[in-house]
């Protein structure tokens, strides 16, 4: 079997292709990444020694590029993870988060349409049912809450969902979503909560927490995420959306407390900043549709999760300083156009 993973040089991607090379030898992975600023082909060094795979790079909205690709590689199971992913650029300058996050799932699919696909998966995100009150801890989101979107990131989001169900209803296209909850582990890029503070307190630098730091966030490990978006893209029922979370809430304020005592590195570094624009309070997940049609469950709690993540933070400080200093960006140029010319 062929699968395609779109955005496979960025975090949540690259862990999935290695789950899935370690799990399923036989199939044949093509990774389609644009390495915009958030993808790294540092990351996947380790998969290109693996005969098993290819990396391609190129835009998921570019349809002539896209289709040429389907011709070559005939694939049976299309992931999508590429996808602007970063809730503050999409208050920057919204326009590429709807130009990758929605045209680019329209033009994978209808390449899908025109040569025929078992599975189209959709790699969402909780953002897309909008935040939950503080005091209310009772609420989660189910697969039934209504899309409430807060930010042009959740917002392009949704609106990729919402395309993903017509393609389905409209034309048949087999397909599948999934809603995950914040993720954390090896490889996510440093300007995110999590390796963003491990960064900074390891610099002894100051650790920007956004308004009062009360805002939750539902976080799961992300091997856990790929074990299910992997159960879901096999096994899942077509046309069905899919919860993932871990029932693991914790305050920001929490979260960068618990990094800076691991780190033996002290408090004071925290300095409260300017709020983001509209930002969500609280996300949680229901996870039980996922567990009771396909049994998944989380296997890393966070406390040995975010032990094991600082770890590799630790043990692998050339993989983020050379993205802190922009060096990650000659990586491509260096494996494949030197080469080339050469
Ligand atoms: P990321 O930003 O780390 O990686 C995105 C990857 O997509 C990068 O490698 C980038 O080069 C590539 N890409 C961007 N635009 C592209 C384009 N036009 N064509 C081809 N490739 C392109 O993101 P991530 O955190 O790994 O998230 C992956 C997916 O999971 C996204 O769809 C995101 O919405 C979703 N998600 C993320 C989280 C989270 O906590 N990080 C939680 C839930 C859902
Ligand atoms: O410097 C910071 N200070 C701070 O207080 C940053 C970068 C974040 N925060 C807060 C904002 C959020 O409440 O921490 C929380 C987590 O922020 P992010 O890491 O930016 O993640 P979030 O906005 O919750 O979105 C993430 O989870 C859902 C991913 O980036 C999305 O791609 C995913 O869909």
């Amino acid at each position: 079997m062929t699968i395609i993973v779109t955005g496979g040089a960025g975090f949540i991607g690259s862990n999935f292709i290695y789950y899935e090379l370690e799990k399923y030898p036989e199939d044949r992975i093509v990774c389609l990444d644009k390495l915009t600023y958030a993808g790294n082909l540092a990351t996947l060094e380790d998969a290109m020694k693996n005969p098993q795979f290819r990396f391609v790079k190129g835009d998921i909205a570019d349809k002539d590029f896209v289709e040429k690709l389907f011709e070559e590689e005939h694939p049976d199971i299309v992931v999508n993870f590429a996808a602007e992913s970063h809730v503050d650029r999409s208050i920057e300058d919204p326009g590429i988060f709807l130009q990758t996050n929605i045209i680019g799932t329209q033009v994978l699919m209808d390449a899908c349409r025109k040569y025929g696909i078992t599975r189209y998966h959709q790699v969402s995100t909780d953002e897309v049912y909008g935040d939950l009150p503080l005091d209310r801890p009772d609420l989660f989101f189910t697969e039934e809450t209504p899309i409430h979107t807060s930010s042009p990131y959740s917002s392009s989001k949704a609106g990729a969902d919402l395309l993903v169900l017509a393609y389905y209803r409209t034309y048949g296209l087999p397909v599948t979503i999934t809603r995950c909850s914040n993720n954390y582990g090896p490889y996510q890029f440093p300007e995110k909560l999590i390796p963003l503070m491990i960064s900074r307190a390891l610099a002894e630098q100051s650790l920007p927490v956004y308004g009062k730091g009360e805002n939750v966030r539902d976080w799961l490990y992300v091997r856990d995420h790929c074990i299910a978006v992997d159960l879901v893209m096999r096994k899942g029922r077509v046309g069905e959306v899919y919860n993932i979370g871990g029932h693991n809430e914790k305050t920001n304020l929490e979260v960068v407390k618990i990094i800076l005592k691991q780190l033996n590195k002290p408090e004071s570094l925290i300095t409260y900043v300017t709020d983001r624009p509209g930002h969500d309070m609280r996300y949680a997940i229901d996870p039980t549709k996922i567990y009771k049609e396909l049994g998944w469950l989380p296997e890393t709690k966070f406390e040995d999760g975010i032990r094991k993540t600082i770890d590799w933070y630790l043990s692998h400080e050339s993989w983020w300083q050379n993205i802190i200093s922009g060096e990650y960006r000659n990586y491509f140029e260096k494996m494949y156009v030197e080469k080339d010319r050469a």
